[in-house]
């Protein structure tokens, strides 16, 4: 999906990217294992962690785009989420139909094509949290 390579883009960290195997604070993010949004038993830890965000991030794979979430997913959260379609480099990629998933699983406002490898939609993305103040 992209989330911790999104997490290090962000943070201009250089560290390689490994499968992220717990919920991790990483600088002022904090990351997940992707296991967390698809097994309907973890959405309480994710739902206790997002209290000690300001923004909740919920990405969408546009090499790989699935309606993987329940609908109205993002509604579970008290914190504002945003989405971010990544990958959008790849051959192939269908960012409409990742944003497309995004809107089904109930992410109502803005949405941030990315990818880490062209660094296309990064500084936007960037800009959007710090005007926000979230730690990065
Ligand atoms: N081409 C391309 N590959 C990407 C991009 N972002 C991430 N990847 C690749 O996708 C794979 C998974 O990236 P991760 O950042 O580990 O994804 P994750 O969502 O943190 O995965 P989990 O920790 O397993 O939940 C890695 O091989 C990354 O290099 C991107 O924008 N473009
Ligand atoms: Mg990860």
């Amino acid at each position: 999906m992209g989330k911790t390579s999104l997490i290090h883009a962000l943070a201009k960290n250089s560290a390689a990217v490994l499968k992220t195997q717990a919920i991790t604070f990483s600088g002022g993010a904090i990351d997940t294992p992707g296991e967390y949004a698809q097994i309907p038993r973890f959405y309480s830890a994710l739902l206790v962690t997002s209290l000690a965000a300001d923004v909740v991030l919920l990405l969408s794979d546009a090499a790989k785009p699935a309606f993987a979430l329940p609908p109205n997913f993002a509604g579970m959260f008290v914190r504002p989420v945003v989405g971010v379609v990544t990958k959008i480099d790849l051959p192939g990629a269908d960012p409409a139909k990742a944003e497309s998933c995004l809107r089904q699983a109930g992410v109502a406002s803005s949405v941030f094509p990315v990818s880490v490898v062209s660094g296309e939609g990064i500084g936007a993305l960037y800009q959007f949290l710090e005007e926000r103040r979230c730690d990065l």
